[in-house]
């Protein structure tokens, strides 16, 4: 009888020893600086001004962050608009609080022969995880070669909960052809459930262009979608030497006690806000600094409403030019 009890006991204070929510899980990406050539403005034109451009003008070679399957497998299949993973920004890496993870990097840009490096927010690590080259100091992780792999070790905890950027902090990252180097993070609270659907704008500029997600104007910018009724997701993020004022049409969302529907974000800055989709149309989205949007940073909501047919009116041939 005693036995039992002891045994009873010892089989409770092991409960209490078990932490009530669940572990957290080890997530491995595999992540390369891989040089590419990337047109700004796929479509040739600004359908709103009418205005059109020579591939020339719009085309740059560059260094992106790519993702690969287990152990360099080959290169992950890009998805649609937000692709996640066609270069800018690059992959999305994600995790849960309680998580950690580690992305394996390697450098493959042969075209400039740079060495580069990825240095992230959010997360907790050792300073040889931090990526950012300090003279004298830091290690290979801060200043990779071509060729050379590293491993960076990432905790979230819970103070990392929202969304981040991570980018190259080598030496690199003060040279034209890796202002390119740049992805979110997205860290979700252990209990935190998920959108149905969540829509990324990473600010940034590249060849004079104002550019979201690295493309500008309507038709080139991420046209994302979504349905009456939908909860949706917006990680708003900057990247490189501006201040912008994210704003979306037809909307508002709760911000530091107020009714907001523009916000600020400078570089690196990031933020996420959730709304629950009401208001079908073919909503504007755009930075409110003007000549910004003129430059290209402005693109397209489209809210279909609860029936099938939705509320896309001509909307498809403004993306007619889109590869
Ligand atoms: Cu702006």
């Amino acid at each position: 009888m005693v036995k039992r009890v002891v045994l009873a006991l010892g089989v409770l204070v092991s409960l209490a020893v078990v932490p009530t929510t669940a572990q957290g899980a080890n997530i491995h990406y595999w992540i390369g600086a891989v040089p590419t050539e990337w047109n700004v403005v796929p479509s040739g034109r600004d359908p709103v001004t009418g205005n059109t451009f020579l591939p020339t003008q719009t085309t740059m070679n560059t260094v992106v962050y790519k993702r690969f399957t287990r152990n360099w497998g080959q290169l992950m299949p890009n998805r649609f608009w937000v692709g996640d993973n066609d270069g800018i920004p690059g992959p999305t890496i994600r995790a849960r609080e309680g998580d950690t993870v580690f992305v394996h990097f390697r450098n493959m840009d042969t075209m400039f022969g740079q060495s580069h490096s990825m240095h992230f927010h959010g997360f907790h690590y050792d300073f040889s995880s931090d990526g950012a080259f300090v003279p004298g100091v830091t290690g290979v992780a801060a200043n990779v070669p071509v060729g050379r792999n590293v491993t960076y070790r990432l905790r979230a905890r819970r103070g990392s909960v929202g969304v981040w950027p991570y980018h190259t902090h080598s030496p690199s990252m003060h040279m034209p052809e890796s202002k390119t180097l740049y992805g979110m993070i997205v860290i979700r609270g252990r209990n935190e459930r998920k959108p149905v659907r969540e829509n990324i704008v990473v600010f940034s500029e590249h060849l004079g262009f104002q550019t979201i997600n690295g493309r500008a104007f309507i038709g080139n910018t991420p046209t994302f979608r979504s349905r009456v009724g939908e909860r949706v997701q917006w990680n708003v993020m900057a990247i490189g030497d501006s201040h912008h004022t994210y704003h979306l049409h037809g909307h508002r969302w709760r911000y530091a006690n107020q009714n907001i529907d523009t916000r600020n974000v400078g570089p690196a800055e990031s933020w996420k806000f959730r709304i629950t989709e009401d208001e079908p149309g073919t909503w504007l989205y755009h930075c409110h600094v003007n000549f910004h949007m003129d430059a290209g940073m402005v693109g397209l909501y489209q809210v279909a409403g609860r029936s099938v047919s939705g509320t896309s009116g001509g909307f498809e041939g403004l993306l007619a030019g889109r590869p």
